[in-house]
């Protein structure tokens, strides 16, 4: 920051001149007096003083990024899964205490305010998060980069646990105003659909099509400790149709307002399937509607300051974050070829340097395609545009590597056995320079597995880049007693290089910081237990394990393992409650997607455990099991710095990279976990003696499957095991509905067990024991746990922005002086 930046940020960031802009913005902004403000109008007020400190930031990048014509990043993602917005901004500002002081002056209790906003929950999970953390670290490194995706009225549902059951309910989070967003009227575009395509001399048309407009909405995002800021942009569906007149004057309310409804419905709902491609229709108007915005808005940007497409590739890079924003490439193609009249070719080597995609997933379910009928029907050009994409593509495979008719079938951008589909992920990886796994093992196998012919074909295309969270949320904000401990011993500078946090290492010998350390822990524990209690009447003890499995609930991740060792280990406490066993508390967290019916069977599951377990007058504090409801950033923030173990027990192979791994070992859980993802490398960042791995690695896996797999052997052969899976089978957690897991049963014992739970059982337990004889000694748990947080310097966000900016993208930072 210049000397003047720095001089004018701390004129604003006294507690005077703050208790001055929100009595006025309370006043101007929000239109009240504060004698009739209530609650939410101080957050309004508040957040409204905060967004105008961060005005002039913003406005300041946005101006050198013009007069220094940079490069800039378009990271399209289709979720975006912010939370709240309040303390992080204060964080950035560096005015979280003095904002307190000023709250507080005006009779308003700061932390109120905070648990009253409503999380921005625009995303599923782990891909939506992980854009979140994205662009905290490209505003924080200064990369020129926009977020772009769409502003859904309804986020991600609320998860209500009603009678053990999931219950989703809508999430209308701008309910109370979003203070944190500009809307842009001026900002819009037309997007079209349907229609058809004509030849006109040398060009296509495409006419008769209906439209929508999408209108933008700003949030600037701060960089920490910096002057500079980037923008999401957030495209909203505005009808082109006005109210019909005619309709409401007949008294026909409905269909005066029928059409305008419609076309507005694109960007009202967030998708809540993260395992399926749902939706079908409505979720590719959604993907072509903030694309085409998107394209649309980068050309005129880039229009503002070259008068031809010479330099495109060299100003703009576009990053697929997934495949779902993948009809930006033949969307910006036709706006090139039919629209700017930019030759073929010149446009697809343009867009062959600008694009970059990150596949975020193996699981062949999640692999988009879409289905040729719908796409011609509503996206005609773009067929056409697929198509030629395909043939020469498909052409210069054959030149290259001969005509192997099943190798070239099999590569085919149109898939073409039963109802022909395109598949996207195809079309990414022909269109961009670079594409990425999220961790090693998972870009190994994705080149080994489900793009090997790619690979092949373009043997440098493929890389890796290892995921990453952002320290400032995960650790700064999330956990001020750990990070106040950590800023006395080695300052305050790991926010922006979390390689600072290798000085812990050498202190975990130290007996006042190791006391430290563990007490900062139990005050996280103490919080959460009180929470909880307060919600459960279950009493919790602070000083048992905290064990957290945190996580959407899938099969693959195996809730089920966890589950059926909870089970055991209830067995196992019964029939020898006598002995010294070490005090747990198992929690869960996660949501089910609406219609995936064996995620929310374990849900249940995990709910009759619970109520049978925590009511066991045997068992005592020696194990207690919770869910815990509405999993979310806001929850996450509240449950990770409480946690002691970190279960990341995925079937290896199966978890791309995982996140939550990286934020609970930041917070100073130890992990049990498989050899899986961002596990692999977290185990040699914090050493092998500071994690428990365990299970068959994902080769093992391979040829366990491939010699055969019998799971109803292992059920037979461990009869602890068999037990619970009997208790399971026969209605032991569920009396009322003695079949209720049955189906839960059969999946792992006579279906296969396609997730290989069974086949893992035993290791997990084994591993389980040997977290028990640490967690004993609490001064070794101690010792792994600060190891753990000193080794995460690599999985900060920032190291994976740099890799991309570097590796992928060509970008370099704002100059800001
Ligand atoms: C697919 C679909 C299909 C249509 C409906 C909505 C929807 C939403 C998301 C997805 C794909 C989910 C993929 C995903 O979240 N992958 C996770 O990405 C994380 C960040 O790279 C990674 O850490 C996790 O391991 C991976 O599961």
């Amino acid at each position: 920051m210049t000397a003047v930046d720095l001089e004018f940020d701390q004129l604003n960031s006294t507690v005077d001149a703050l208790r001055r802009s929100i009595s006025n913005r309370m006043m101007y902004g929000v239109g009240k007096d504060a004698v009739t403000a209530r609650p939410h109008d101080w957050l309004h007020a508040a957040a409204l003083a905060v967004r105008d400190r961060l005005v002039a930031r913003w406005m300041k990048t946005t101006r050198l990024q013009y007069e220094q014509d940079v490069k800039r990043v378009y990271y399209l993602s289709m979720e975006f899964l912010i939370g709240r917005t309040f303390t992080n901004a204060l964080l950035a500002l560096g005015i979280y205490e003095p904002m307190r002081e000023a709250l507080a002056g005006l009779g308003v209790d700061m932390d109120m305010l905070i648990d009253m906003e409503p999380d921005a929950a625009l995303g599923n999970g782990g891909l939506g998060r992980l854009a979140a953390c994205f662009l905290d670290s490209m505003a924080t490194l200064g990369i020129p980069g926009f977020g772009y995706g769409i502003r859904y009225e309804y986020g991600m549902f609320r998860q209500q646990i009603v009678n053990g059951e999931q219950v989703e309910a809508p999430d209308y989070w701008l309910r109370n105003g979003n203070a944190w967003e500009f809307p842009r009227s001026e900002i819009q575009y037309l997007v079209h659909f349907g229609g058809r395509t004509v030849q006109r001399g040398e060009h296509v048309e495409w006419i008769d099509t209906e439209h929508v407009n999408a209108m933008a909405y700003d949030t600037v995002i701060p960089g920490y400790a910096t002057s500079a800021t980037n923008t999401l942009r957030l495209w909203s569906a505005r009808s082109t149709e006005e109210l019909d007149l005619s309709a409401f004057n007949r008294g026909d309310y409905r269909s005066a307002v029928d059409a305008k409804t419609m076309s507005e419905n694109v960007s009202r709902l967030l998708y809540p399937d993260d395992s399926t491609p749902a939706g079908r229709e409505l979720r590719l108007r959604q993907e072509y509607f903030f694309v085409s915005a998107t394209m649309q808005d980068l050309i005129r940007r880039y229009q503002r300051t070259h008068s031809t497409f010479g330099r495109f590739a060299e100003k703009v890079a576009v990053h697929l974050n997934d495949t779902h924003p993948v009809l930006a490439i033949p969307e910006l193609m036709r706006l090139l070829v039919d629209v700017h009249h930019v030759p073929w070719a010149t446009a697809w080597k343009q867009i062959q340097q600008m694009f970059s995609y990150t596949n975020h997933t193996l699981m062949p379910e999640a692999l988009e395609t879409w289905d040729v009928e719908t796409l011609a029907r509503l996206l005609p050009r773009h067929l056409e545009i697929i198509f030629e994409i395909n043939a020469e593509f498909l052409k210069h495979v054959s030149e290259q590597s001969g005509h192997d008719a099943e190798m070239i079938r099999r590569i085919s951008l149109v898939d073409e056995y039963g109802q022909r589909r395109v598949r996207m992920a195809y079309l990414a990886i022909v269109a961009s320079h670079k594409v990425n796994g999220v961790s090693k093992l998972h870009s190994q196998l994705m080149t080994r597995e489900i793009f090997a012919d790619f690979a092949r074909v373009f043997p440098d295309r493929f890389t890796n880049v290892t995921n990453g969270i952002t320290p400032r949320r995960w650790l700064a904000q999330a956990n001020p007693s750990l990070s106040s401990l950590i800023d006395e011993q080695i300052g305050t500078h790991w926010r922006r290089d979390l390689f600072e946090l290798e000085k812990l290492r050498e202190l975990r010998h130290d007996t006042a910081f190791v006391d430290a350390f563990r007490n900062a822990k139990r005050q996280n524990k103490m919080r959460l237990a009180q929470l909880l209690s307060h919600h459960t009447k279950v009493s919790f003890d602070p000083d048992a394990l905290f064990d957290l499995q945190v996580k959407r609930i899938h099969e693959y991740k195996r809730q089920l393992l966890n589950v059926l060792h909870v089970i055991v280990r209830y067995n196992q406490i019964r029939a020898n409650p006598e002995l010294d066993w070490v005090p747990r508390v198992v929690m869960f967290a996660g949501k089910a997607a609406s219609a995936y019916r064996m995620a929310k069977t374990i849900i249940r599951l995990i709910g009759d455990v619970s109520e049978k377990v925590n009511h066991d007058p045997l068992i005592g504090d020696r194990l207690k099991v919770v869910f815990v409801p509405n999993y979310g950033v806001s929850v996450a923030e509240l449950i990770i710095p409480a946690a002691d173990l970190s279960e990341q027990i995925s079937m290896a192979g199966t978890e791309a990279s995982g996140t939550g791994n990286m934020k609970l070992a930041l917070n100073g859980a130890l992990t049990i976990g498989t050899m899986d993802g961002a596990n692999i490398e977290i185990c040699d960042a914090v050493g092998r003696e500071n994690i428990f791995i365990f299970g068959h690695t994902a080769d093992e896996v391979d040829s366990l499957r491939a010699t055969g797999y019998r799971p109803r052997q292992i059920y037979e052969e461990n009869p602890e095991l068999r037990m619970a899976l009997d208790q399971i089978r026969t209605g032991f957690f569920s009396p009322d509905d003695p079949l209720r897991f049955s189906d839960i049963f059969h999946t792992l014992v006579d279906w296969g067990d396609h997730y290989m739970v069974l086949a893992d059982f035993a290791a997990f337990a084994e591993a389980q024991k040997e977290v028990d004889a640490r967690f004993r000694n609490p001064q070794a748990w101690a010792e792994s746990a600060i190891e753990n947080v000193a080794g995460m310097g690599w999985f900060s966000s920032d190291r994976t922005i740099g890799e991309y900016a570097r590796e992928i993208w060509h970008v370099k930072p704002l100059d800001m002086s």
